[in-house]
């Protein structure tokens, strides 16, 4: 086979990016403010940001990547996207932040019930972790019940009840069970595999009259990218409502990325709940959860339901997740993504398939993930006996030759509107010369 013309690569400078980590470790928890980003799955140094722009980010060394984290989704339509920045320009004028009801909440709530088809009402929070933990209280509150089923490798955010066989940086630091969590606070999350429904009717057989309700990745993207298979999503939707449970997808990553309606739009299955974020926001902290309007009217002050936040509704976060909406509605921008991402799948196929790798890989719009196994992967517990360590090695080289992908097994990947299709080209150039030059 011809010597890849990128099979050798001169080492990356990353001097100042090992300087300034070097110090954030004196100062912070793992020198970082969340444990993925610190490269502690894949190894080696991680990279500091200096600046990003559309589809690239460029490090304190001055080294460009084509970025497929995107911030881990909320750059779905490019780094600084000039008209959020003018739109955030354009807000900051008028204050940081009120406190108070304002114009711009009313706007993005518009939106989202537009364009989500189970919300009916909607409550802004600042975190995908915050919604999750909101919904969870707002799903007991409805039901009366306590108990609540997730699957294994799904994330849902931080909050205790959840760390329950995560998935994202809890399975990537092996913290399935997070010290500091007690059993009192996870006794009541009952956990399946994906994708089994027989697992999860045993669940409701075991515990009548018990579970308020399932919360869900509609697709997975926290064990890396793991779809529904056909008929898995609808046997939930019958399953919880023959036992008067919720059904709640957690569409923090998948919200206006599968579909500008979400999963739910792109499957035609309609949960109770919904969980948003990421995209939403613009790159702002944003989170959201909402739904029927019987339920949500549970929420204070309309209801007993108590739920709050200093920055919620922060008038620039509106800002830029009002200008993001407005920009992903445009006529083709879904096919866009579904298109350059389709390309990027098939080709990472064809060169596995060409240099003998196991590889599996998918992709839905814009988003994506491959496995170094044979695949299908349709689990967590599958996803984990994919080569991780052939994976690590992988990550590196691409950093290498200026790709950056997530740096874990179990994550996705995310396109963005700015991704060109020379760099979809150029990708595929770095990973062949990755492939060979990481063989055995
Ligand atoms: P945040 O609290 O990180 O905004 O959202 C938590 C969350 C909830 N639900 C889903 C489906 C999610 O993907 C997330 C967060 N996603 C991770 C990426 N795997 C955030 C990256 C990180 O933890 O640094």
């Amino acid at each position: 086979m011809r010597r890849h013309p990128l099979a050798t690569v001169a080492a990356l400078n990353t001097s100042r990016s090992e300087a300034l980590f070097a110090a954030a470790q004196t100062l912070m928890p793992g020198g970082v403010n969340s444990p993925v980003r610190a490269f502690r799955s894949v190894g080696g140094q991680p990279i500091v940001f200096e600046r990003v722009e559309g589809a690239y980010a460029w490090d304190v060394d001055g080294n460009r990547y084509i970025d497929y984290v995107g911030s881990w989704g909320p750059a779905i339509c490019g780094h600084a996207h000039p008209e959020v920045i003018e739109a955030l320009h354009g807000a900051l004028g008028r204050g940081t932040s009120f406190g108070a009801p304002c114009e711009l909440e009313n706007q993005l709530a518009r939106m989202v019930i537009d364009a989500v088809p189970s919300v009916e009402m909607v409550r802004f929070v600042n975190s995908g972790t915050e919604a999750c933990m909101a919904v969870l209280r707002l799903m007991r509150a409805y039901t009366g019940r306590t108990k609540v089923i997730k699957f294994e490798g799904c994330y849902h955010g931080h909050a205790d009840m959840f760390l329950v066989k995560a998935g994202s940086g809890v399975a990537t630091l092996g913290l399935p069970d997070s010290p500091g969590v007690p059993a009192s606070t996870t006794n009541d999350t009952l956990t399946a595999p994906y994708n089994d429904l027989e697992a999860v009717k045993a669940l409701f057989a075991a515990h009548p009259d018990a579970i308020a309700g399932v919360i869900l990745e509609p697709v997975v993207g926290n064990a890396g990218f793991i779809p529904p298979d056909f008929g898995f999503l609808e046997g939930l939707r019958e399953l919880t409502r023959d036992h008067g449970a919720l059904l709640v997808f957690d569409e923090v990553m998948t919200g206006f990325r599968i579909a500008y309606g979400g999963a739910q739009a792109r499957f035609g299955i309609t949960p109770d709940l919904t969980t948003m974020g990421k995209v939403i926001g613009g790159g702002l902290p944003v989170g959201a959860y909402g739904g029927r309007a019987d339920i949500l009217g549970l929420v204070a002050p309309a209801g007993p339901m108590y739920q709050a936040g200093t920055l919620s509704g922060n008038p620039l976060a509106m800002t830029a997740g009002i200008k993001t909406l407005e920009l992903l509605r445009r006529p083709g921008t879904y096919e866009r993504l579904e298109t350059i991402t389709r390309r990027l799948r098939d080709g990472l196929l064809g060169i596995a398939a060409e240099a003998g790798l196991p590889l599996c890989a998918d992709s839905i719009s814009g988003m994506f993930g491959f496995f170094l196994c044979e695949g299908p992967v349709r689990n967590f517990g599958e996803a984990k006996a994919a080569d991780t360590a052939r994976f690590a090695r992988l990550h590196r080289a691409m950093l290498e030759r200026g790709v950056y992908l997530a740096p874990s097994a179990f994550e996705a990947g995310f396109t963005s509107l700015a991704h060109s299709d020379a760099d979809i080209d150029a990708t595929l150039e770095a990973f062949a010369a990755s492939v060979a030059a990481t063989a055995a």
